[in-house]
């Protein structure tokens, strides 16, 4: 079991569609075991984003990520990491395959909806960014079982 930290970014956020965003990853069938409304200053988008500070979009990064309350996620299941990153599509809107977030919601590759860790090491390191210090709970198999009481 993995998990994966995902980013309902700014732009998602003021389009009304953080909704379809975490429901598609809900309904590929990765668990919600973290959730948090937040806004990011400046300090947490260095950070979170340290390996593309100082390339020539990293200002336009920081603006955009800081513009508006996000919602952070850390979801659960099978290859997590990889699972996500295929809903999600890739980095380029335009390069996204139709059927993906990316692919289906956006166009622009500075306004692409939605964060997801690249790796499992990555997931780990930005989970302590976005949920230091908080308890996350542990889903029981049980979750999948209904109990039939006549
Ligand atoms: P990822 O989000 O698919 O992992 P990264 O290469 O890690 O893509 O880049 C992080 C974020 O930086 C992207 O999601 C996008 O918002 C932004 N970004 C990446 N490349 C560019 C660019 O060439 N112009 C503007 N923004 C970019
Ligand atoms: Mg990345």
């Amino acid at each position: 079991m993995e998990r994966t930290l995902i980013l309902v970014k700014p732009d998602a956020m003021q389009r009304g569609l953080a909704g379809e965003v975490l429901s598609r990853l809900e309904r590929r069938g990765l668990r919600i075991v973290g959730l948090r409304l937040l806004q990011v200053d400046r300090a947490m988008a260095e950070r979170h984003y340290a390996e593309h500070v100082g390339k020539g979009f990293f200002e336009g990064l920081v603006g955009y990520i800081t513009s508006s309350p996000i919602i952070a996620a850390v979801l659960e299941g099978t290859n997590a990491v990889a699972a996500a990153r295929q809903t999600m599509g890739s980095t380029r809107p335009t390069e996204a395959a139709p059927g993906t977030i990316r692919g289906d919601l956006g166009l622009e590759v500075g306004r692409n909806l939605v964060h997801g860790s690249d790796s499992p090491e990555s997931a780990a390191r930005e989970i302590g960014i976005f949920f230091e210090g908080m308890d996350l709970p542990t889903w029981s198999r049980n979750v999948d079982q209904w109990v039939f009481e006549g």
